[in-house]
């Protein structure tokens, strides 16, 4: 396609904000012009192609509700869709709404700049410029991957795989002795077939992690049909709980853990541990909030891991310690400690034994060399942030966001900084998104922002800025919403932890998604307080 050099809006990303976001924009009488790195829609979906990546949110909530066709036409075939079906979702999704012609693909943008004089941001890819009224930034908050910095990887003679940049055409495993680095969601997915495939699997971690069984299967067609015909109220259900999901509200617990006898607590987790999914952290009311209730779980899936595990020097370097449960995104699996009962899964603890460096034939610990053929870094992204200062993002008078944002991201909502008039950023930092169901998210930031323009318009205005005492006291509420759980406890990518040098600052809203959409509605009903417009 032919690059335009003028459009109201530029959306960067054709992710599931990107995509819904064209979709809105264009629909609402705007111009607009995406870009996207890949060479096809899907964000997060089209990257991640790893063996057995599969989302943690069930499928008949993990997408759009803006259409009741799209809806009730689509067929998902399992409880938790693969990245192959989310893929063709998606691709779907960009044909039926005919969103490809808006996007120029292969096309990564390197920076933005605000013209004051001209209210116009210019918009610089590999391929050239454009410039735009509104800057829509739907990059993702998981999509910067994080490659650690270990000394030697590029005198590795295998091959070396990001989880999060899998290539398209596959990777065959067969026969092959293959390390995974960490033992995040990413890894806990991917072990269990990669162990299936590989010859060799060690698995390389640093810190366990609590995971839970998926429980996945396939949705049969009554439940599908069932589903389909209440999916109105099933979206209404999954907009007012404070994650996004349409559970049975019988799985909401408001009893503290502690209240419970310990038979009738364990009861519970074990109803759940046999639901699969991500019901145990709802199990009781204050399992993300209190150190006492959440030892309860945390105890209860340690006993899961040293039952399952068959040899117990392995079971013990398996069971977490250091964090509280769920306090980083709560993994789901299928058979993943199970895995490690393999001939062919080696653990290697990298806390006692840290890896030294990697060699042409594979990787040094202190205390042993692993020859490998293909090592997989399943080390995460730098979340949130990272996507948004990988671009030279400059606002009002030159002022480069990187500066902005060095000890942490500032925003109001989540959704704007002072300083970059009329850019919005979608699922971003000090928004609920990454800890909610972000289709739920994506799609009430795309709506807000798209009423939002077209309330400016109306008011014959051209320019909107957040105020810098408005995203003060936003930045204030976060932390202090954060402070209030257990989340802080853990060194998770919520709070940068991941990556060296980065500050550690407690990045997404935890006050739940209704809490969160009032609160936008209000700014909104308020004529758009907190910003100025002129
Ligand atoms: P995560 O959850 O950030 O996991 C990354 C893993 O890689 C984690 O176990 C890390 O250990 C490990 N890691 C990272 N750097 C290193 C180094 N230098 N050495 C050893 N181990 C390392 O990323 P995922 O991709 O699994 O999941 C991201 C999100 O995607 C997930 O939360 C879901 O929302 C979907 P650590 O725990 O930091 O000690």
């Amino acid at each position: 396609m032919t690059q335009p050099g003028h459009v109201d809006a530029v959306v960067v990303g054709a992710g599931i904000a990107g995509l819904y976001a064209l979709h809105r924009l264009t629909e609402a009488g705007l111009t607009v012009q995406g870009f996207e790195a890949g060479d096809g829609v899907g964000g997060t979906w089209y990257w991640n192609r790893y063996p057995g990546a599969r989302c943690d949110v069930e499928s008949v909530d993990y997408s759009y509700s803006f259409d009741d066709d799209l809806q009730q036409q689509w067929d998902w075939t399992e409880r938790y869709a693969a990245q192959p079906e989310l893929l063709r979702y998606l691709e779907h999704v960009a044909d039926r709404f005919d969103l490809r012609r808006h996007i120029a693909f292969g096309t990564r943008v390197d920076a933005a700049s605000f013209d004051a004089a001209t209210g116009r941001w210019t918009v610089q890819t590999d391929a050239g410029t454009t410039t735009a009224q509104f800057l829509v930034l739907a990059v993702g908050c998981l999509s910067a991957a994080q490659v650690p910095d270990f000394p030697g990887l590029e005198t590795f003679r295998g091959e070396v795989l990001h989880t999060g940049q899998w290539p398209a055409e596959g990777v065959d495993l067969a026969g092959r002795r293959v390390g995974v680095i960490g033992t995040g969601s990413s890894a806990i997915q991917a072990i269990p077939v990669i162990a299936e495939q590989a010859e060799q699997l060690v698995v390389f971690q640093r810190t366990p992690n609590y995971s839970v069984p998926a429980g996945n299967r396939p949705l049969s067609p009554d439940e599908l049909a069932e589903v389909k015909a209440g999916y109105a109220e099933h979206r209404r259900r999954a907009r007012n709980t404070f994650f996004g999901f349409a559970f049975p509200l019988s799985e909401l617990s408001s009893r503290p853990a502690l209240e419970v006898p310990a038979a009738d607590r364990d009861r519970e987790f074990q109803a759940r541990w046999d639901r699969g999914g991500a019901g145990m952290t709802r199990a009781f009311a204050d399992i993300l909030t209190d150190r006492q209730a959440n030892e309860t779980a945390a105890e209860f899936i340690r006993s899961k891991i040293r039952a399952t595990v068959t040899d117990p020097g392995t079971a013990e370097l398996l069971v977490p310690v250091d964090h509280p449960f769920g306090t980083k995104r709560p993994p789901i699996d299928t058979n993943y400690y199970e895995s490690f009962n393999r001939d062919n899964v080696t653990l290697v603890d990298v806390r006692s034994d840290p890896i030294v460096e990697v060699v042409p034939s594979g990787v040094r610990t202190g205390a042993a060399s692993h020859d490998l053929d293909v090592l997989v870094l399943a080390t995460g992204f730098d979340a949130m942030t990272g996507p948004l200062l990988r671009m030279d993002i400059r606002g009002v008078g030159g002022r480069e966001l990187r500066d902005k944002w060095a000890a942490g991201p500032v925003t109001y909502l989540g959704l704007a900084t002072e300083g970059f008039p009329n850019m919005f950023v979608v699922a971003g930092a000090g928004s609920p998104s990454v800890m909610s169901n972000m289709v739920v998210s994506i799609e009430q930031h795309v709506d807000w922002i798209v009423a939002c323009l077209q309330h400016l318009r109306s008011e014959g205005h051209t320019l909107i800025e957040a105020c810098a005492d408005a995203e003060q006291a936003w930045v204030e509420h976060v932390n202090a919403t954060a402070a209030r759980t257990l989340y802080p406890e853990a060194n998770s990518w919520y709070l940068g932890a991941n990556v060296p040098g980065k500050p550690r600052v407690f990045m997404p809203y935890v006050g739940g998604i209704v809490d969160y959409r009032q609160r936008c509605e209000d700014v909104a009903a308020r004529g758009y307080a907190g910003f100025r417009s002129s």
